[in-house]
C-alpha cells in the first residue's frame, strides 16, 4: 500500500488516505489512480471509516494531463475502466469515505469526491469540470456520479461553458454536504468519520450499498429490497443491543444542535 504521492495512516478506528503531490496540485497520474484502488481494496479490517484528503492549497487537479498521450479508441475506453475499477473501491468498498475538500476539486478530482459518500467543503472550495473546453470528456464515472449530486442541466452547463462553482454556490448545488470556514475541512471530516465508526457496521453498509440501489429500482422493486434489508440489518446483535440500550435510557435521545 505504499505509494510516494499517497500516503496511508490509521487514528484509531479511522483511517486517513491523503493525495501528497501538491507540486503538480495532486494530479492524479496512472500510478496514482492504482494505488488509490490498491490502497482502498486493501484497508485493515480494524478500518471502520475513511477520510481522504489532498496535500497542499488543492484537493485534487483531475488528471495528470501530462500522460494524455495519444490513444487510440480502445486505450482510451480502457483508461476510463481502469478510473472507474478504482473509484468503484472507493464507493463501494468494505466501509463509508469522507472527502475533506479545498482550492481545486476539478476534473477527475472532482470525479473522486463524487465517489466518497460524504463531502465536506472549506470556503476555499471550487468546482469545475474542464474537460468540456479541453476537448474530452469525464472518464471517471462523472456522467454517473455527478448528476446524483448536482442534476444533469448543472453538470451540462459546467461542460459546456466551462463554469466554476465556488464553495457556497457548489454547496447549494449539492457537490457537498457540509461548508466550513476555511482550513477546517480536514478537522470536520475526521470529526464525521468518527462518529461514521460508530455506527453499526451493517447499517453504514446498506447505506453505501443497498441505498444507492434501491434508490434507482422502481418504487415496487425499492420497497422490496429496502424490506429485506431492514430485517437482514436489525437482525445483527448489534442492532438489538443499539436498541435495548435506547429502551432502558442508556442511549442518547435525537437532540437538536
Ligand atoms: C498539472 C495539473 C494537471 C496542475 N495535470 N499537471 N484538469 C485541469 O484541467 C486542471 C488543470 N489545473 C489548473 O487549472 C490549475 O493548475 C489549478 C487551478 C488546479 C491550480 O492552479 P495553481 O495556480 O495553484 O497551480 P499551477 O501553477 O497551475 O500548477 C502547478 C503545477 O502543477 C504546474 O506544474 P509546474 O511543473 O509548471 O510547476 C502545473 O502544470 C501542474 N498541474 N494541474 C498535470 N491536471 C478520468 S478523466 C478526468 C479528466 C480530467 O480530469 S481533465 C481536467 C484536468
Amino acid at each position: 500500500m505504499t505509494h510516494p504521492d499517497l500516503t496511508f495512516e490509521t487514528q484509531g478506528d479511522i483511517a486517513i488516505v491523503r493525495l501528497e503531490r501538491a507540486a503538480k496540485r495532486n494530479a492524479l497520474n496512472d500510478a496514482l489512480i492504482l494505488a488509490l484502488r490498491d490502497t482502498f481494496q486493501n484497508l485493515p479490517e480494524s478500518v471502520r471509516a475513511v477520510v481522504i484528503d489532498g496535500a497542499g492549497p488543492h484537493f485534487c487537479a483531475g488528471l495528470d494531463l501530462s500522460e494524455l498521450k495519444e490513444r487510440n479508441a480502445g486505450q482510451g475506453v480502457m483508461h476510463s475502466r481502469m478510473w472507474h475499477q478504482a473509484l468503484e473501491c472507493v464507493q463501494h468498498g468494505p466501509v463509508p469515505v469522507v472527502a475533506a475538500l479545498h482550492g481545486a476539486v476539478v476534473g477527475g478530482g472532482l470525479e473522486l469526491a463524487s465517489a466518497a459518500h460524504i463531502r465536506v467543503a472549506d470556503s476555499t472550495t471550487f468546482y469545475a469540470l474542464p474537460e468540456g473546453t479541453r476537448g474530452i470528456f469525464v472518464g471517471g464515472g462523472g456522467s454517473v456520479r455527478i448528476p446524483k449530486l448536482i442534476g444533469v442541466a448543472r453538470m451540462t452547463d459546467m461542460m459546456m461553458t466551462g463554469r466554476v462553482y465556488n464553495a457556497e454556490d457548489g454547496e447549494r448545488a449539492g457537490f457537498a454536504q457540509y461548508l466550513v470556514a476555511e482550513g477546517t475541512a480536514f478537522d470536520k471530516a475526521v470529526e464525521l468519520a468518527k462518529r461514521i465508526a460508530t455506527n453499526a457496521p451493517l447499517t453504514n453498509y446498506a447505506l453505501m450499498h443497498a441505498l444507492p440501489r434501491i434508490a434507482e429500482q422502481p418504487a415496487d422493486h425499492g420497497f422490496f429490497t429496502e424490506a429485506l434489508m431492514a430485517g437482514i440489518v436489525q437482525d445483527a446483535p448489534d442492532a438489538k443491543e443499539r436498541v435495548r440500550a435506547f429502551l432502558e435510557g442508556k442511549a442518547p435521545k435525537v437532540s437538536k444542535n
